[in-house]
């Protein structure tokens, strides 16, 4: 109900939310292929043998023509279905507002209601979804792999810059030392004094290798995460975001659900289209009727 925007569903949160603010949100972002869900499925068992609950949600960009990569990502969490201690969903972002992190935050809000200690949220790390998730989780995971296509995928979309643990995946596979040295390096050059040098890591997802020291670099990085006071700052800025982003999409609504108000949004378009304002003064004329009334 919630992910529908269901009247209901938005109801039944308001009366939840006061049971959240205590699960630890772990971003998975990284290139497709880079074998996020893999991991995410491993690390799954780790976490299971230290008896916490763990909930996993899967945010695919589906695609509009096959309905989406979705169902791969089903069948391969599979394995955790018969294990009541482990929630994994899998939803489509399509025709979601506000990019694809900010569609699953109610669903993050929701499951820590319901008392899972660690969420783990896997999007995938092209672009603005993957900086998305870094603002939602207060730990963000950037996977990569060797072999997929020219250099550090990471490097180049500009990911490198919110990992707080970076993962070189495959490690069995050749170039897979050399990933790990080049981003070494990277991160290394542009370290900020404030953080603590990130960890990258190499894992074998295929066969559960190098998960035992990820799971130990999250629960690190929770532990400084509490002492230097930046849980709590990056909490306050992801509820900051979701307020912005939800703002924006309820100002979207009051503008075109009431007909004088679309209209006059239809003409300021075309006046922008004419050429007889910009696109910024139309935006302000708008948003002072708005105010007006
Ligand atoms: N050789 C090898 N293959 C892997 C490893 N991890 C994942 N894969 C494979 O890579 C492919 C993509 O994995 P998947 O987890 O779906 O990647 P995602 O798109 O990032 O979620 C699948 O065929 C996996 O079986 C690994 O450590 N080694
Ligand atoms: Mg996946």
């Amino acid at each position: 109900l919630i992910e529908n925007e269901d009247p209901q569903g938005l109801d039944a949160l308001e009366s939840l939310y006061r049971f959240t603010g205590n699960a630890h949100v772990v971003g998975i972002t990284g290139p497709p292929g880079s074998g996020k869900s893999s991991l995410i499925a491993s690390l799954v068992q780790c976490i299971r043998q230290t008896d916490r609950q763990v909930a996993v949600l899967a945010v695919d960009p589906s695609s509009p023509l096959t309905g989406g990569a979705v169902l791969g990502d089903r069948v391969r969490m599979m394995d955790h279905h018969a294990d009541p201690g482990v929630f994994v969903r899998s939803m489509a972002s399509r025709g979601r507002q506000g990019g694809l992190a900010w569609a699953t935050a109610e669903l993050v809000h929701l499951l820590d209601a319901a008392g899972f200690p660690v969420i783990l949220v896997e999007t995938v790390g092209t672009g603005q979804d993957g900086v998305d998730i870094a603002a939602l989780a207060q730990t963000t995971i950037v996977v990569e792999a060797p072999g997929l296509g020219d250099g550090v995928q990471a490097i180049k979309s500009g990911l490198l810059e919110v990992a707080d643990i970076v993962v070189v995946n495959k490690s069995d596979q050749s170039g897979a030392e050399e990933a790990r040295r080049v981003l070494r390096t990277t991160l290394d050059l542009a370290r900020s004094p404030q953080r603590p040098r990130t960890p990258v890591l190499a894992t074998c997802a295929t066969q559960s290798e190098g998960i035992a020291e990820l799971e130990c670099a999250i629960t690190s990085h929770l532990s400084w995460l509490n002492e230097s006071g930046e849980l709590a700052r990056r909490r306050a800025r992801a509820l900051e975001t979701e307020v912005l982003v939800a703002l924006r999409s309820s100002l979207q609504r009051i503008l075109l659900e009431n007909s004088a108000r679309s209209s006059r949004f239809v003409e300021s378009i075309d006046r922008v289209v004419r050429g007889d304002i910009t696109p910024r003064r139309a935006a302000l004329l708008l948003s002072d009727q708005l105010v007006a009334n």
